[in-house]
């Protein structure tokens, strides 16, 4: 029989409990215990508690670059995993993969492969995330989605932790979406800024490293590296052009507007996540030949006036943001700063010469991890 939170007319009559609440009432698996749990949700100082019963937490697409990354999030930020299930297609079946000392085979993802799963992470594109996100929401996981299936659904939360975590309090369907890598990196630099100044208008230039393709981005770039300098021949297979050694003004696929999907996602999902529909936003998405972090240009324009000074006070204070601004001495954050790591960090704050209450400014941010996984565990933490 489904969970009693699968079905849709339970989640209306009744409030979202939470991870915590639905784990509470899986114990005994009866709509009073779950009702219970909604009305008296379980204070975090109570999570010693679910220490006997921590979640069981899938991820799907386990053997992709972002499902590895997920994996040494949920292990480095100790999050209280009970089980972990590994999921990918058949061809990675076998496959094992290290997890707290221990090597977890790799399963293959079929329908029936969320029973008694709490949180199931997906990053395995938008097809498999379209197919099996809801069988997992309908057998009882809250899903949390790192593709674009699910992003514009109004009944799907969009969520950036640090910048709107009460969306992720009450997923309609049980599935939460993760943004757009290049939207989380710039809306972590804008956030703090429209708090304090109201953001009306963005211009931004992306410079997105080849790993935000997967594995094939990297081996593309590496293949033409070494052909260039070999003086052999090669043919473009990932990207239109040449990647090595060359940028191109275009990630993901254009639309009737002459902008690329990419930029697209950089408008409607930063309107989504600060709950800005009307805002205004022109991107220009470029592919650049780094491994790893992408970086953005942006120009910002606010309701209110604003200089440096006030926008470094701006982000005083805000979680995974940091200024690295000392024009001077030279010190501007690079996609090498970032990597692996976990802030994003933005440089180059200047009053913009051109627009009235405007600033230009360079964020950078490791789309691996911020831009997906890291954004993904906490998310996972809200619950
Ligand atoms: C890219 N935004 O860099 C994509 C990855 N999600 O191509």
């Amino acid at each position: 029989m489904p969970a009693p939170w699968a079905n849709p007319f339970f989640l209306q009559r009744h409030p979202w409990p939470g991870i915590r609440g639905r784990i509470a009432a899986r114990r005994n698996d009866s709509v009073a215990s779950l009702r219970k749990a909604a009305k008296v949700p379980i204070p975090a100082a109570k999570w010693p508690v679910l220490t006997m019963n921590p979640p069981h937490v899938a991820i799907v697409g386990a053997t992709g670059a972002v499902g590895e990354e997920m994996r040494l999030c949920l292990e480095q930020r100790n999050f209280p995993v009970g089980k972990l299930t590994l999921l990918a297609s058949a061809r990675s079946v076998g496959k094992r993969c290290p997890f707290r000392g221990e090597e977890i085979a790799v399963q293959e993802l079929t329908h029936d492969s969320f029973a008694g799963v709490d949180i199931a992470l997906f990053s395995a594109g938008g097809s498999i995330s379209l197919e099996f996100g809801p069988t997992a929401a309908a057998a009882g996981a809250v899903v949390i989605d790192n593709s674009s299936a699910f992003r514009m659904d109004p009944d799907v939360p969009l969520v950036v932790p640090e910048i709107n975590p009460q969306a992720a309090k009450n997923p309609p369907r049980g599935i939460i979406a993760n943004p757009n890598c290049t939207t989380i990196i710039s809306l972590m630099a804008l956030a703090p800024l429209h708090d304090a100044f109201g953001l009306e208008a963005v211009i931004a230039s992306s410079y997105q490293a080849v790993s935000g393709s997967g594995a094939q981005g990297i081996r593309e770039l590496e293949e033409q590296v070494k052909a260039i300098t070999a003086g052999l021949p090669f043919t473009p297979k990932v990207y239109p052009r040449q990647i090595a050694f060359n940028v191109i003004p275009q990630v993901d696929v254009f639309t009737d507007n002459g902008y690329t999907k990419e930029e697209m996602k950089m408008r409607n999902e930063g309107r989504k996540i600060l709950g800005l529909p009307t805002l205004k936003v022109s991107c220009t998405c470029v592919r650049v030949p780094v491994y790893r972090s992408h970086s953005v240009s942006i120009t910002a324009q606010f309701a209110r006036p604003v200089d440096a000074d006030a926008a470094r006070a701006a982000y005083a204070g805000r979680p995974g943001i940091q200024v690295v601004d000392d024009p001077a001495a030279r010190v501007f954050p690079v996609p090498l700063d970032t990597t692996g790591k976990d802030a994003c960090l933005v440089g180059r704050i200047r009053r913009n010469l051109v627009l009235d209450n405007a600033l230009d400014l360079w964020v950078v941010g490791d789309q691996i991890r911020k831009g997906a996984a890291l954004n993904a565990v906490q998310i996972a933490e809200l619950l």
